[in-house]
């Protein structure tokens, strides 16, 4: 089912013109009403009359995170602060949280871009979402919430944590949609499975899943293990949280609500746009945001566009599932590697639990790469000379797609920490 046919299937000449009067409107408003954003563009010799279209994008200046923290906390506010409604942040968890500040029509904004977001899985008012994405400051929850109430399902707004309770409701209530990181959706089922809980028979169908990297390998075991189908979800805080990006039932990329956020793929090293199909960091403007707009920002995440029409009727222009971030990228001697290269490795292999973590620390002025692998009770029970075989098979499939050599550790089950939001994975003891 498509939400809005309208805007989701637009021929491109007509959303081109959408975009380029959003954009001019956009522009002109923020030139006059933030101080921070007319600084920038008279520094690049660039004003209104500059931008007479989404091609002129290229003139405007690039927004970052570290600017992001220099306008904390309501400096990009571009409407009388009279006018918010809501606040949401990022974790923070590096330094000053990101800001986001909501007016009455941004809400609305989210609340059509989730409700497209829902729509991809045929979610319907005879739908029960058990939404177990964190409730509170971060944007998982409520960003669910209002999408799911517009289309009218049952929202059951569980929130993240006691898992057990998460279980029992999930069963009782019959939900048909589950939303929740990747990570907590395995943990879900590991627990379930230990307390006698047939996946087969409860009810969902479907789960919308984001907020943090997975992989194709992940997808599968969430798919084998839950008995349902499942989607990935992407957004972020500086831009409104989720909803920006989603699979439809073909998932076969993310279609980007392009009316309501407009993406460029860049070289993160020159800031030059690239085309379809290259590799590179998503750049993302919002056209229609009044609270806290935000020009070409430059997410740190890569991907790459496509903008043929997907099967399933929307023409709206779809990225790649992530493949990391800039910041994400570890150097280990000199090579970079993604922590999500390493889980496609190890979700290939049978035997690995999709519960890893990656230690880099410094020894001799060596970087050493440690790749914590849990293993399933089956394996673990087995012979020393399976295990050497095992952990060798696991070096040798790194070491192919790595070019780098680790040293991969077996652990025992259960002995990687589970998470109920965002999963830690890369402990890099480099910087302490
Ligand atoms: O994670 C918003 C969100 C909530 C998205 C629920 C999806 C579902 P932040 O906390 O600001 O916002 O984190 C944003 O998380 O820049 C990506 O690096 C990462 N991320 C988000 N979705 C995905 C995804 C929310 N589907 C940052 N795949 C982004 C991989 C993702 N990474």
């Amino acid at each position: 089912m498509i939400w809005n046919p309208h805007y989701e299937s637009m021929e491109r000449e007509k959303l081109t013109k959408i975009q380029s009067d959003r954009l001019c409107e956009l522009v002109d408003r923020v030139y006059r009403k933030v101080p921070f954003y007319r600084k920038r563009m008279k520094e690049m010799g660039v004003s209104p009359a500059g931008i007479n279209g989404i091609a002129d994008i290229v003139k405007l200046p690039f927004l970052t995170k570290d600017d992001m923290r220099e306008v904390y906390p309501f400096k990009l506010l571009a409407v009388d602060p009279i006018d918010i409604v809501e606040v949401h942040t990022s974790s923070g968890t590096t330094g000053k949280p990101v800001v986001d500040a909501y007016t009455r029509q941004d809400i609305s904004i989210w609340s059509e871009a989730m409700a497209r977001t829902l729509a991809m899985c045929d979610t319907t008012r005879t739908d029960s979402v058990h939404n177990a994405y964190g409730y509170g400051l971060f944007t998982g929850g409520l960003g669910v919430h209002y999408g799911a109430r517009l289309i009218g399902a049952n929202v059951i707004p569980i929130s993240g944590g006691n898992t057990s309770r998460q279980l029992a409701i999930l069963q009782d209530f019959k939900s048909t949609i589950l939303t929740c990181t990747p990570s907590y959706s395995l943990y879900l089922a590991e627990a379930g499975r230990e307390q006698g809980i047939d996946f087969k028979k409860l009810s969902l169908r479907v789960g919308l899943f984001g907020a943090e990297p997975w992989s194709e390998g992940m997808r599968k075991e969430i798919e084998a293990k839950l008995y349902l189908k499942a989607l990935d979800i992407y957004g972020l805080t500086e831009i409104i949280g989720p909803g920006v990006a989603s699979e439809c039932e073909y998932q076969d990329g993310l279609h980007i609500c392009e009316d309501l956020f407009y993406p460029e793929i860049i070289d993160p090293k020159t800031g030059e746009v690239l085309p379809d199909g290259k590799e590179g960091e998503l750049v993302i403007t919002t056209l229609t945001k009044q609270g806290t707009p935000v020009l070409r920002y430059r997410t740190r995440d890569i991907t790459y566009l496509n903008h043929e029409t997907c099967r399933c009727g929307r023409t709206a222009v779809r990225m790649h599932r992530l493949l990391g971030r800039t910041d994400d990228m570890l150097i280990i001697r000199g090579v970079n590697v993604f922590p999500s290269q390493i889980e496609e490795v190890l979700l290939r292999i049978e035997g690995v639990e999709p519960h890893y973590q990656l230690i880099i620390d410094r020894q001799e002025q060596l970087d050493i790469l440690e790749v914590r692998v849990e293993m399933n009770e089956q394996l673990f029970s087995d012979e020393i000379k399976n295990l050497e075989r095992f952990e060798s098979e696991i070096s040798q499939g790194l070491y192919a797609a790595l070019g780098i050599h680790t040293r991969v550790k077996l652990v025992e089950p259960k002995t990687i920490p589970r998470s109920e939001g965002k999963a830690k994975r890369v402990i890099d003891k480099r910087q302490l």
